[in-house]
């Protein structure tokens, strides 16, 4: 049988051809009539076979005993995690149960839809997500700015004449933000009409050399270059707002605040020379069509909210905001933004965080928060913990002292389909099905896609009758949660969740959207069905200009000044005085395009090859180190010390270091054959859950200070 599907893996929902015979996989290919990713797809595609036939991935919920794991029936299971819950809920409060939401939630149609109403039902205030390591500042500015979390503008890459990367690698991680499959022939195809990429990135990457030009930059300080040049536009006239002056607030505020930041002065901290700034402004004000886009090496760092503010900045004041070929705005068959109901515009510090006193962004509190909330005693301790889609020990700063947490927690249940560094901690395991074996319609990417496009795609398998999805398992646990006093009512309405499912639901969500038929039965527009008889996805154009209508905030005005964002400027001012005069390097992450954050290694068609973590260190910094290239090396920060080999290139700048995270798959206990063969070491148990973006609360994973040894000394 051939099945159009779509990968699920990363951002770029890729169109893919699985040929399958029975409940076999035979082949993974790109689905070169998919409008979107043109038969693009990378090697990750082949790992959903992996995963689909791994014989380490759970079908049946397990019970651990001690250090074993026993197989159980779905409705103890539930029965058991509800009890368990429950019990500590009933001695404790509500918020002595805390959940933890990774990652591939946002990738799974029955997560996305599911996932709301459990956490309802859970009613505690200790939430928690992959979002806080990852694009927080970028909602919060989002939300701040433009009135609504999702409001994120997307870089109009295939038809701008000049793309200024800040912190972004898509040419490895196919992009973020910015779902733009096949994203490497759409940056080659800037440049062969005419444009230019430029790129800046404390590391020379794969992205970099695709690009015009790429200039280092010391880590964390992108908010001073980005100031640096606005004051270069404004003092030099190259300003120009355009059609959205008469919407913007707050862009004397801006001005003077560049005022204070000329290239001469940040150049030193920044590591790129004066000149260089004013020539990166010139040219970006000055092409026919630009956009500047930053991502995680902007947004996970101590300053990730300012950089994250600044390029919206960069883009308003020269014009390039809700232009062709400039950063847009989305329309797409699933308006979350648009549709009440959905995901809420974000509201920040309506409640902290217990210990820390962190402020929540969006109903969650920041992940680096996680352990101290456990082994912290005293009144509202977190005792027990939930964990869906989520590697945290792995994915979160200082993972070493969460693991320690986890084992003190009096119950916890994992979502997930693998026994990993974290999920081994569980007292119960709920596998969901995979991802070859559930309907995909992408409620998340499509809204953050460089083009409207919208695609379903039903299960490549139907699933095992002992199987679940992961929205039935959440919604068995939903109504479990209530009370037994509320059992019945919950029940009830669990049944009718059940009876819709993702399919119905869906097919609301896109009848009511901006190209739906609305809610008579004949009505033209899309449905569900009608996306389901065009099994390669449809083409719904280009971006298209929509401000100030599609605007949240208040009598839809462009918030430029935002007060906190301006009073933090003070806070960066002390980068300009800091010197680091000692033997420590700053610390930054990679991405590997064979590997998908902490989960893909079990793949060996992924694994094998090089060695992947690996530390790279600049020339100049092994010499005075008196390291080689290859030499076993011992990496320290205040949080932490791993051992890992080293590679000696130029591609990093001095100063810096680079090492991919997702690795460190020695730990006991686990379930994962093949990455146990490659375990690798933890960035995190190097980074720091003290180090944060003050104004997110997002972790500030690069610039982490560490010193570099050859191992066994
Ligand atoms: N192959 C692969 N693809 C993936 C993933 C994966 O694990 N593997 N993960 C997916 C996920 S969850 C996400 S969020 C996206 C992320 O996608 P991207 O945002 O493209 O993330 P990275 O590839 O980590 O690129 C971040 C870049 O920032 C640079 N950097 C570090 N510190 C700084 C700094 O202070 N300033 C500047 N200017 N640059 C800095 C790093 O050197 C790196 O090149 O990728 C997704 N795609
Ligand atoms: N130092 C450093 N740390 C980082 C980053 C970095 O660049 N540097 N990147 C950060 C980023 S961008 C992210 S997004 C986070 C990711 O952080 P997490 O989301 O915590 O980690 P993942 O590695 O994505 O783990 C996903 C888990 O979900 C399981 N899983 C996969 N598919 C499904 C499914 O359909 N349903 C369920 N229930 N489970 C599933 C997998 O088995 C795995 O256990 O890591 C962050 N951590
Ligand atoms: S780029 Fe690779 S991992 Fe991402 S969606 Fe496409 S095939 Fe999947
Ligand atoms: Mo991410």
């Amino acid at each position: 049988m051939r099945h159009f599907a779509t990968c699920t893996l990363c951002e770029a929902i890729c169109g893919i051809v699985v040929e399958t015979e029975e409940r076999r996989v035979v082949s993974i290919r790109g689905d070169a009539d998919d409008p979107f990713s043109r038969g693009h797809i990378c090697p990750k595609a082949l790992g959903l076979q992996d995963v689909y036939d791994d014989p380490d991935r759970l079908t049946r919920p397990v019970r651990r005993d001690g250090a074993s794991w026993t197989e159980i029936g779905w409705d103890e299971a539930f029965d058991e995690v509800a009890r368990g819950l429950r019990a500590v809920q009933r001695a404790h409060g509500n918020d002595a149960v805390a959940i933890y939401l990774g990652n591939p939630t946002v990738h799974s149609l029955g997560a996305m839809l599911f996932t709301p109403t459990f956490v309802r039902a859970l009613r505690t205030k200790n939430r928690f997500s992959a979002t806080s390591v990852d694009q927080l500042p970028h909602h919060l500015v989002a939300s701040v700015m433009f009135g609504h979390q999702l409001l994120l503008p997307i870089p109009d890459i295939d038809r701008t004449q000049h793309l200024l990367i800040l912190g972004a690698n898509p040419a490895v991680s196919n992009g973020s933000l910015m779902t733009a499959p096949d994203v490497v022939q759409r940056l080659k195809a800037i440049r062969a009409r005419g444009g230019r990429v430029v790129v800046i990135d404390p590391r020379r990457t794969e992205t970099a050399a695709l690009a015009d030009e790429h200039h280092f930059i010391r880590p964390g300080t992108d908010a001073l270059l980005l100031l640096a040049v606005l004051h270069t536009v404004f003092g030099e006239g190259l300003e120009r707002v355009g059609r959205l002056q008469p919407s913007c607030d707050g862009l004397d505020e801006v001005r003077r605040l560049a005022s204070g930041f000329p290239p001469e002065r940040v150049a030193g901290a920044c590591g790129l020379a004066a000149g260089t700034i004013r020539d990166l402004a010139r040219a970006f004000a000055s092409a026919e069509r630009a956009v500047c886009y930053g991502r995680l090496g902007v947004s996970t760092q101590a300053f990730g909210a300012l950089a994250c503010w600044l390029v919206n900045v960069l883009n308003i004041v020269t014009g390039r905001l809700d232009e062709p070929g400039g950063a847009m705005f989305t329309r797409p068959a699933v308006d979350l933004v648009g549709t009440r109901g959905f995901v809420g515009p974000g509201h920040a510090g309506r409640w902290k965080s217990r210990v820390r006193g962190l402020p929540e962004f969006a109903g969650e509190l920041p992940v680096a928060a996680l352990a101290e909330e456990i082994d912290t005693p005293g009144e509202g301790q977190v005792r027990a913990l939930v964990t869906s889609a989520g590697n945290p020990v792995l994915s979160t700063p200082n993972g070493r002292r969460l693991e320690r947490a986890l084992l003190s927690l009096d119950f916890m249940v994992s979502i997930d389909f693998y026994i990993n560094e974290t999920t081994r901690h569980a007292h119960v395991i709920l596998p969901p099905t995979s991802p070859l074996e559930r309907d995909h319609y992408d409620l998340v990417f499509h809204v953050l896609a460089i083009r409207n496009t919208a695609k379903f795609s039903p299960a490549v398998f139907t699933r095992e009758p002992e199987a679940r999805h992961d929205w039935e398992i959440l919604n068995a646990l939903t109504w479990r949660l209530r009370a037994p006093r509320g059992w019945a009512r919950a029940r009830l309405e669990a049944s009718l969740r059940r009876a819709l499912g993702p399919r119905r639901l869906l097919d609301y969500a896109i009848r009511v959207g901006p190209y739906g038929a609305g809610l008579r039965p004949r009505g033209a527009g899309l449905t569900r069905r009608r996306l389901e008889a065009q099994p390669h996805g449809v083409d719904l154009g280009p971006l298209e200009a929509c401000l100030p209508a599609r605007l949240c905030t208040p009598r839809r005005r462009i918030q430029l000044a935002p007060q906190a964002w301006v009073r933090d400027v003070g806070r960066l001012e002390r980068l300009l005085d800091r010197s680091d005069g000692d033997d420590t390097l700053s610390l930054i992450g990679r991405r590997d395009l064979r590997s998908n954050n902490s989960w893909m290694h079990n793949s060996s068609r992924l694994v094998k090859g090089p060695r992947r973590c690996t530390l790279r260190m600049h020339p100049g910094d092994a010499a005075a180190r008196a390291l080689d290239h290859g030499a076993r090396v011992r990496v320290r920060s205040r949080v932490g010390v791993i051992e890992t080999d080293l590679e000696v290139t130029d591609e990093v700048m001095p100063g810096a270091v680079s090492l991919p995270h997702g690795w460190g798959h020695d730990r006991e206990g686990t379930r994962l054959t093949v990455a146990g063969a490659h375990p690798g070491a933890s960035i995190n148990d190097l980074t720091d859950d003290a180090s944060l973006d003050a104004l997110s609360g997002n972790a500030a994973f690069n610039g982490v200070r560490v010193t570099v040894e050859r191992a066994g000394t």
